[in-house]
Formats: C-alpha cells, sequence, structure tokens
C-alpha cells in the first residue's frame, strides 16, 4: 500500500473519450509514477467491450509528443513566442474589450467545433454569450443536412437503442464506414449477423464494409435520392405499404406521386445500379424489421438532405418505424435532457455559417469581424476552400486558438492558448451512436503550463467582470448541469462516476406509438425535391470528371493523425481512370480552386467517377483536401456539400 507522501507505483483510472466519435468509449487508462503507459476499451461498458480504436489506442504518442503546446505563444511579427498566462489573459481582456466598447459584440467571433464533446465546453459559448453578446457559427460543417432532414420529417433527430439492432432483420448500411469510423457499431452488427441479420451497403466507395455486408450496391455519389425512389415505386406497384401508413404520414400521395413520376429503371439509371439493386431493397424493407442507418458522410452533398428524406420515408411507408429492430438512425440525442441546462442569454447579433466560414468572415461588415476565438476545432484543415479560410483568419486584428496542438488554425492566429487532452478531461460527455451518458475525469494532471478550456474562460472572466457567473469547479459544473432534468430522472453524478448509465430520457424504441413532434404529429414525407441553393459555378465535367471524396481514415481523427501526418495525400482510383499511371506514382489533383501533390493507389474495385484521399491532411504541408474543396452548402440545414467537387488527376 502506497505511505502518505509516496507516488503511486502502478493505478488504473476510467474515463470517457470526448473525441468526435459516435462510440465515446470507456477507457482504462493504466498510470505509472504520474505517466500514462497504457489504454485499454473498458471491457464493462456495454458497448465499448474492451477494446479501442487504433486511433485512440495510439494515443499516447500524442499526449508525450514534443509536438504539445505547454506555454501560450504570442504572435510577435512571423514568430511566437512563449508568454506567461498571465500576459496572455489580459492582453486578451484587454484587446476584447475594446474590440467590443469600438464595434459591439459582432466583431468578435466564437466558433467552436467539435475537438471534445464534453458539455462543459459550452460554458466557453455561455461566457461569449455573456461578454457580447458575440457573432457564432450557424449550420453544421458534419451532420446540418442529415439533422434538418430528420426534424423536417419526425420533428426530432434521434435514434432507437443501439442494441435493438439485434431485433433486426436486416440492417441497411446506407452510405456509412461503421470500420472506419464507429468500430464499435461493427460489433452490434457482428452479433446481429450471428443472429440471422442480414447487412446490406449502399456506398459509392468500396471499403471493408463491402466485404462485411451480405449484399453491396455501389451506386452514383449523390445517386441516392433516385435510388430510394426507385425503391419507394416499387413497394407502391407491389402493395408493400404499411397499411397504417396513411394514418401516421402526411403527402403519402403526393411522395407515391413522386416515386411512380418515373420508371424504376429510369430511377436506377440515375443511381447508376441495376434494377436489381432497387429490388433487392424493396425486398429487404417489405420483410420486416429492416433497419437503415444512416452514414453521415452521405448527406455531405447538395441534396444531402433531400437523401435523407427519402431514407426517412422508405421507413416509414415500408412500416419499419417505430418497431424493434427497425427505424431509420442518423444521431443520436446526445444531449437529451442536458440542453437548456444553462441560463438563458441573449440571442447572438450575427451568425457565419460553418460552411461558408471564409467568404462569410471576409465580407462582414459593420462591423467587420475583428476578433476570432477558437474552441475545439481546426478551421484551418478542416473547413472547405481552405485558402480562403486562413485569408480570412488572418484578416482578423486578434485571433486565439486554444487547443493542445500547434494546427493549422494555431500558425494562422495572433495568440495560441495551450489546454487540456482527452485524458485530461473532466467533463459530462454524452454520445451521438448510442445513449450511454458518462464523465470524462482526468487520467493524469496536465502539464505545467496547460489549462483547461474552463480554467481559460473563467480566468478570463474574472478579468472582464464576468466572474460570479461562471466560477465553479467541473464537478460543480457536471451537477449543475445534472440537475436539470437528468437528476430528477435517477441518474446523479456519483453514479455516473461509477460508470456509465443509459441516458433514461431516450427511449428504446423510438415512435413505437407513432406519435411525431411535427406540427400535425405525423412524419412528413418529402413531395418535392427541394432546390438546390445558389452555389459557386462547378466547373467542366469533362476536364474534372472526377469526383472528391476526402473520407475518415483509421489513421486520424478529422486533423488529429495517430502518427506523424501525411506530407502527401494517398489517392485511391479505379485505373481505368489514369491509363499508364502506376501504383505509387506521384501525380496532382487540381480542382477549380487548387492543386495538391498525391499518390497514387490503384484499386480495380472503385468506381472510375470518384477519386479518394484521407480527410484531415494539414494545409501547411500542401496536404489538405479541403485546398481543393469549393464552400457548398447542402440543400437543407446550411451543411457542407463537402463530397461532390470535381477534380482531375494531372500527371
Ligand atoms: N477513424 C475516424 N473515425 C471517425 C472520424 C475520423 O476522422 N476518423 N470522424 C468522426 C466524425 S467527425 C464523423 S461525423 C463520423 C463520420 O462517420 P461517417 O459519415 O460514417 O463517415 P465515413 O466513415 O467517412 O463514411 C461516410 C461514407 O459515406 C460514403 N458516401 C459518400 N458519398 C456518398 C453518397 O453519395 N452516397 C452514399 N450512399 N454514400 C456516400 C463514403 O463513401 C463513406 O463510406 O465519423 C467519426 N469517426
Ligand atoms: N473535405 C472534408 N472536410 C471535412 C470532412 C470531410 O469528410 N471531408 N469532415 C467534416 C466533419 S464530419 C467534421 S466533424 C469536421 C471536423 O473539424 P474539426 O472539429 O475542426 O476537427 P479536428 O481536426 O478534430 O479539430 C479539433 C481540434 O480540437 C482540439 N481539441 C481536442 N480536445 C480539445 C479540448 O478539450 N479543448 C480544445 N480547445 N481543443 C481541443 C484538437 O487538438 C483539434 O486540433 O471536419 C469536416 N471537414
Ligand atoms: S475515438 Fe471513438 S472509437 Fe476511438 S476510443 Fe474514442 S470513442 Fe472509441
Ligand atoms: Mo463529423
Amino acid at each position: 500500500m502506497t505511505q502518505p507522501g509516496e507516488m503511486e507505483v502502478q493505478r488504473e483510472c476510467v474515463t470517457l473519450c470526448n473525441r468526435d466519435c459516435p462510440d465515446t468509449c470507456a477507457i482504462r487508462a493504466t498510470v505509472e509514477r504520474g505517466r500514462v503507459v497504457r489504454l485499454r476499451g473498458d471491457p464493462s461498458h456495454p458497448v465499448t467491450r474492451g477494446f479501442l480504436c487504433y486511433r485512440t489506442n495510439q494515443f499516447l504518442t500524442r499526449q508525450y509528443s514534443d509536438a504539445r503546446l505547454t506555454s501560450p505563444l504570442l504572435r510577435k511579427g512571423d514568430a511566437f513566442v512563449p508568454v506567461t498566462w498571465d500576459e496572455a489573459l489580459s492582453v486578451t481582456a484587454t484587446r476584447l474589450t475594446k474590440i467590443r466598447e469600438e464595434s459591439g459584440g459582432a466583431a468578435i467571433f466564437h466558433y467552436r467545433s467539435g475537438g471534445s464533446l464534453g458539455l462543459l465546453k459550452t460554458l466557453t459559448d455561455y461566457f461569449f454569450a455573456l461578454f457580447g453578446p458575440v457573432t457564432v457559427k450557424q449550420g453544421d460543417i458534419c451532420s446540418g443536412a442529415g439533422e434538418a432532414a430528420q426534424s423536417m420529417d419526425f420533428g426530432e433527430c434521434d435514434s432507437s437503442d443501439l442494441h435493438t439492432l439485434l431485433d433486426s432483420r436486416h440492417i441497411l448500411l446506407w452510405g456509412k464506414n461503421v470500420h472506419a469510423s464507429s468500430p464499435h457499431t461493427l460489433m452490434v452488427l457482428r452479433d446481429a449477423k450471428a443472429r440471422g441479420a442480414s447487412v446490406v451497403l449502399i456506398d459509392p466507395v468500396h471499403h471493408e464494409g463491402a466485404k462485411f455486408a451480405d449484399a453491396y450496391h455501389q451506386l452514383a455519389p449523390g445517386g441516392d435520392f433516385a435510388l430510394a425512389m426507385a425503391v419507394a415505386h416499387l413497394l407502391f406497384v407491389r402493395g408493400a405499404i404499411d397499411p397504417e401508413a396513411a394514418r401516421y404520414c402526411d403527402f403519402l400521395d403526393e411522395f407515391e406521386g413522386l416515386a411512380t413520376s418515373q420508371s424504376v429503371a429510369d430511377w436506377c439509371r440515375e443511381a447508376d445500379v441495376p434494377v436489381a439493386a432497387a429490388e433487392d431493397l424493396a425486398r429487404r424493407l417489405a420483410d420486416k424489421p429492416c433497419a437503415i442507418v444512416v452514414g453521415w458522410g452521405m448527406g455531405r452533398r447538395s441534396n444531402g438532405g433531400a437523401i435523407v428524406r427519402a431514407l426517412d420515408a422508405l421507413c416509414a411507408i415500408s412500416g419499419n418505424l417505430g418497431i424493434a429492430g427497425g427505424g431509420v438512425s442518423f444521431y443520436y440525442r446526445r444531449r437529451n435532457g442536458l440542453e437548456g441546462a444553462l441560463p438563458q442569454v441573449p440571442p447572438p447579433p450575427r451568425t457565419i455559417c460553418e460552411p461558408l466560414f471564409g467568404e462569410q468572415v471576409l465580407a462582414a461588415r459593420e462591423p467587420p469581424i475583428r476578433a476570432l476565438w477558437v474552441t475545439a476545432g481546426n478551421p484551418g484543415a478542416m473547413l472547405p476552400d481552405s485558402e480562403r479560410v486562413a485569408r480570412a483568419i488572418r484578416s482578423t486584428e486578434f485571433s486565439v486558438v486554444v487547443d493542445s496542438e500547434f494546427t493549422d488554425t494555431a500558425r494562422l492566429a495572433t495568440l495560441v492558448l495551450p489546454t487540456t487532452t482527452l485524458l485530461e478531461e473532466d467533463d459530462l460527455v454524452g454520445a451521438y451512436g448510442h445513449h450511454f451518458l458518462g464523465v470524462s475525469r482526468p487520467v493524469v494532471e496536465p502539464p505545467t503550463g496547460v489549462r483547461s478550456d474552463l480554467q481559460i474562460v473563467q480566468d478570463l472572466a474574472e478579468r472582464v467582470g464576468l466572474g460570479d457567473s461562471l466560477r465553479g469547479s467541473a464537478r460543480e459544473w457536471k451537477r449543475r448541469f445534472l440537475a436539470h432534468r437528468l437528476e430528477g430522472s435517477g441518474v446523479g453524478l456519483e453514479q455516473l462516476e461509477r460508470g456509465p448509465v443509459r441516458n433514461p430520457l431516450a427511449k428504446r424504441v423510438l415512435f413505437s406509438e407513432r406519435r411525431f413532434a411535427t406540427a400535425t404529429g405525423r412524419v412528413q414525407l418529402i413531395h418535392d425535391r427541394p432546390p438546390p441553393p445558389a452555389q459557386p459555378e462547378s466547373p467542366d465535367p469533362e476536364q474534372f470528371p472526377l469526383q472528391l471524396l476526402a473520407l475518415s481514415t483509421r489513421q486520424a481523427q478529422s486533423s488529429q493523425w495517430a502518427g506523424a501526418p501525411p506530407d502527401v495525400l494517398t489517392a485511391t482510383i479505379n485505373p481505368t481512370v489514369a491509363p499508364g499511371v502506376s501504383d505509387g506514382q506521384r501525380c496532382r489533383l487540381r480542382s477549380a480552386i487548387g492543386c495538391i501533390d498525391v499518390v497514387v493507389r490503384l484499386d480495380a474495385r472503385q468506381r472510375s467517377d470518384v477519386v479518394i484521399v484521407p480527410k484531415g491532411g494539414h494545409f501547411h504541408l500542401g496536404a489538405s483536401g479541403n485546398a481543393l474543396v469549393q464552400a457548398k452548402l447542402t440543400d437543407i440545414g446550411q451543411g457542407g456539400a463537402l463530397y461532390e467537387e470535381r477534380v482531375r488527376l494531372e500527371v
């Protein structure tokens, strides 16, 4: 036993992974003499089941990397110099207060992304709302279209329990790569298969899921709306519509009109699949229960919202909504019961649409955006039209980036503030891929010189006269968030500290009463294709024949790589795209707005109209897909249409 004053030799701690990932794993960390030496998944967590993904298994190299920031860095000309926290925060308080006095809160833009899913990160939003209110982002680069689609159709965006997939006869993975992006969902799919379910993948890209699936339909990118209409057409003509559908769906006749406005063969031609693909999906939807599991990637298109709405409609008319093993799952409401926990704040004076960050920050007038504060995001690498995003960040007088790494965005900032990592996090975390809630707790203390987001805004709040509103330890804030609704439902802090708990407010089977939070209480079936928003002109498809897909890779969490980030991206293409080009050859990818070097990987299983690169490459290395991608919006929800940029390969 350890004596007082003696350092423990070894201990094991449990925390929750806060990364922007659906799985929200419970991590068991082994700590020896104050240093984490091993990470593994908690075997007792029903979703984690004892393993972590590749990128978090490798996290200790990031945690203990020399590149870790441990001091505030203030720009002096082209260089950054280390400064004390006192200097960093007093400069910040002075500059922000002056800008607010001269130009109003709207001249300050607080941008927060998903680098940590901890709920306490919203306290930075809270601080800025009280200090300003300031300009904030609107829309969502990640899931804007899909969330808007489900909110329109059902009045909310949530899912039945992940484990209800064990009741499915068929599971349609529609535009989803669980092997790369949600490995713990894969385990549930394996169990469902062992119980007799069949799994089908619908995806233009051939990935590991294609081999895992019992059937694979490799449709044209963005062809999903047409394929869904072909399937709906078949369901209508075969009388495979739920006899009760008219009771809980509005616009059933109009939806039928839309689906049958074209022949099945014509819809399938549009989707570039054989009619047999639509037949296969119609048969499975009629053989209930059949679940549709919708990927987030597919919605990142200018018809992304319409696609998700079409899948919602398929699920509804086939009678798969509201039954265990059915459903159309896009997102799990990870903040259920935690929304609205903070006191009401004044609305923002202005918003910047996230996917249009570069253009809108540069165009902002009366007042212009004079200051930027970035929390848990790396827009310099992850937002489209990165050259313009960089210009926008540089155009501000004062920009602060809070991060543990010297990211592409940090490189552009005036001031960089070093913060904690997921192993030092003290927060409350809900998942967007299942219904378990939990707390993260520091496994080790952060290095000297590093502060949490909460400590940073608390110190700043004290300096600008808002100290009272932000005061409290992380644990006290967790308790305040839980007191809002969850404690009353039986989930208290002590209970969460013993281990993750299923959110009692989440329904096991969503919509089992077939009542919906829409104005009429019924499903709103899509019956018109929403017109695409006005967009930058598309380049000539003859000159730019490939669609660029910058997709999740096992090696990285967005721009956070397990090892060194690649200095050149691998571009996977079908060999017929570039006859004469050999595997491993260095080429260039060019779009209407940029050009990057790539190393070609030939893969005959891919379609000949796409090129696949990993997402998250670094801009300053010339290895970011977003240097090529124009900033475009999805049809609804102000999402980013990221996956339809036209490019060509140059030898
Ligand atoms: N390893 C790893 N895991 C991650 C992340 C990461 O960066 N790395 N990021 C996390 C984040 S932020 C998110 S939002 C989730 C993302 O989770 P997903 O959205 O599931 O993301 P991806 O794994 O990129 O899979 C998207 C799939 O959509 C397909 N797709 C693209 N266009 C179309 C289309 O038009 N139709 C159809 N049917 N399919 C299409 C792509 O080929 C790809 O297989 O993953 C999280 N998990
Ligand atoms: N072309 C293309 N672009 C894409 C995508 C794509 O598929 N293709 N995917 C899109 C998607 S789905 C998403 S969600 C976005 C992701 O975009 P971002 O959210 O910007 O992604 P990250 O690169 O993970 O940046 C998060 C940063 O937060 C930091 N961080 C981690 N923990 C903390 C913390 O506790 N506090 C603070 N202050 N910082 C922390 C990390 O070090 C990291 O630098 O990118 C989008 N961009
Ligand atoms: S990134 Fe996702 S899969 Fe990996 S450990 Fe974290 S929650 Fe689990
Ligand atoms: Mo995302």
